[in-house]
């Protein structure tokens, strides 16, 4: 008689596919609850205190680590020394463990629940029997998955079960128990840089493909509670996401998180290709794309308020990729949901971004660090020229320091109060950055109020000599440089404003 032992906390499907087993010949072992669960159905079923002779105790902490579960479990069958154990023993082989474990992930989900509680719903047993089984999977299946149950009947119906089968539940359970202890592990662990980092990640899609057609990919997400993310938004309106618009969409959720005030961000290519602000939505969407009305064709748009019809129609004017904002009005809604190949995401909005660490992959391993949370404020600002800079200036360098936070160095961002005019991105050299910005900006409206801002020190005073040469009246950057007299000497010569932000803002 094959014998199958069946505990499992998640008990979808668990009746029909233990019928189906009985009828294929398989005796029934089970825990208490699952147990009752079989019986109740007038299933056949042994209890496992009968196989090992001991209660289940500890409040079910100890129920079924036992020898006679173990070795039933573990004795390799084509030993003859192992099995004649066995018989020594009087134990029982066992041939399937069908376990899922103690619902830990849901658990410290819920609000408000307590450290204890969710140290109960650590399982021990379990996992240890789903080890066992998997390690021997030369003669036990090992089942931790109840979407499995269909197609372990049906190979089993057929006698078509093979190695490679065995060990694909096998790989499926120690991948199981090493995510569920990674999320536990990462539940308890307190420091932000453990000796060794475990990263409780769920597969939440797999994609078409990667940044481009030949790369497969797939995205995971975080198992610890919802965190404010784009792989949280709500698809209301268009295909599955790709690749490069989840990476587009988290550029622009992370910049307009920085913005209280009406705010809507344009991205392409995870740089911001506009940041535009207004009394209404509908004047900031009018900034924002402003700002760049070229670059935001095939875009990412990010708001920070309710789309209104005024703004949806001029959006629904040009082709965007995705409008990610914390709610449409219906008639809004109705605009953009004409367009068939336009995502309408929601995600309500919040400044308050609970995750510190981010985690970038190199060549042989990963780089861990904390987000760049450092917040702009006048207060901070050294001016460090003769020329005094006007409140209406200081205001505008506030908002360019949060833009360019978000622009790939060597980033520079000319902007106005509410609106940025120029964005230089990712340039190898700074000087390259500042000429780009200058020409996008100097051919707008509002050029003349406008600062410049950039995310790194100029190591020459070649970018102020050239920024005041072409219009700039103001410039704002950390300051650092061995040469900074340099560049103070030639604002102070060329008349113009130059502040000190003390805080360095590279993105790679
Ligand atoms: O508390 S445990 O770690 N101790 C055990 O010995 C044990 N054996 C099975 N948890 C244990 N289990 C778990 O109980 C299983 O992994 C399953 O999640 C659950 C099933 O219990 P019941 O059949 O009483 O609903």
């Amino acid at each position: 008689m094959t014998r199958a032992l069946l505990s499992v906390s998640d008990k979808t499907g668990l009746v029909p596919f233990a019928q189906k087993l009985i009828e294929l010949g398989y005796e029934l072992v089970s825990t208490g609850g699952t147990h009752r669960v079989l019986a109740d159905a007038g299933l056949s079923v042994t209890s496992i205190d009968d196989v090992t002779g001991f209660p289940e105790m500890l409040d079910g902490r100890v129920k079924t680590l036992h020898p006679r579960v173990h070795a039933g479990l573990l004795a390799r069958r084509d030993l003859p020394e192992h099995m004649a154990k066995l018989s020594e023993f009087d134990i029982t082989p066992i041939d399937m463990v069908v376990v899922n474990l103690y619902p830990f992930k849901s658990t410290i989900q819920k609000e408000g629940v307590t450290e204890a509680e969710a140290i109960e719903n650590i399982d021990i047993g379990g996992p240890s029997m789903l080890r066992s089984a998997a390690k021997n999977f030369a003669a036990v299946l090992p089942i931790v998955d109840p979407s499995d149950y269909d197609i372990v009947i049906e190979k089993l119906q057929e006698k078509t079960i093979d190695g490679d089968f065995r060990k694909l539940l096998a790989a499926k359970v120690f991948q199981h128990t090493a995510a569920y202890d990674a999320l536990i592990a990462n539940y308890l662990t307190k420091t932000e840089f453990p000796q060794s980092l475990t990263l409780p990640y769920d597969k939440f899609d797999d994609m078409r493909y990667g940044e481009n057609p030949h790369q497969a990919a797939a995205v995971y997400k975080t198992a610890l509670p919802e965190t404010y993310s784009v792989l949280n938004a709500e698809i209301l309106h268009g295909k599955q996401l790709s690749y490069n618009n989840i990476r587009d969409a988290d550029a622009a959720l992370r910049i307009i998180s920085e913005f209280e005030d009406t705010t809507v961000v344009t991205v392409k290519h995870m740089n911001p290709a506009g940041i535009g602000q207004g009394d209404t939505v509908e004047a900031a969407w009018d900034n924002a794309f402003a700002a760049d009305d070229i670059s935001i064709f095939g875009g990412i748009v990010a708001l920070n308020r309710e789309v209104d019809v005024a703004t949806a129609e001029k959006m629904h004017a040009i082709f965007l990729e995705i409008i990610i904002a914390p709610s449409f009005t219906p008639e809004a809604y109705e605009i953009l949901a004409a367009k068939k190949n336009l995502r309408l995401l929601t995600l309500p909005f919040s400044t308050d971004v609970p995750q510190k660490l981010e985690v970038t992959s190199v060549l042989g391993g990963l780089v861990v660090q904390e987000r760049d949370l450092l917040s702009e404020n006048q207060a901070d600002f050294e001016v460090v020229s003769q020329a005094q800079p006007t409140a209406e200036q200081l205001e505008a360098m506030v908002f360019a320091q949060k833009a360019v936070k978000h622009v790939k160095s060597n980033a520079i961002v000319v902007a106005r109060q509410g609106q940025t005019l120029g964005i230089g991105a990712g340039q190898p050299n700074r000087i390259d950055s500042v000429v780009m910005s200058i020409e996008k900006a100097s051919q707008k409206p509002g050029f003349d109020t406008a600062v410049l801002a950039s995310d790194a020190f100029f190591p020459m005073n070649d970018s102020v000599a050239y920024a005041a040469e072409h219009g700039i009246k103001a410039i704002v950057e950390p300051g650092g440089s061995i040469k900074d007299k340099d560049s103070i000497a030639k604002a102070d010569e060329l008349g113009i404003v130059l502040v000190f932000s003390g805080k360095r803002h590279f993105k790679h």
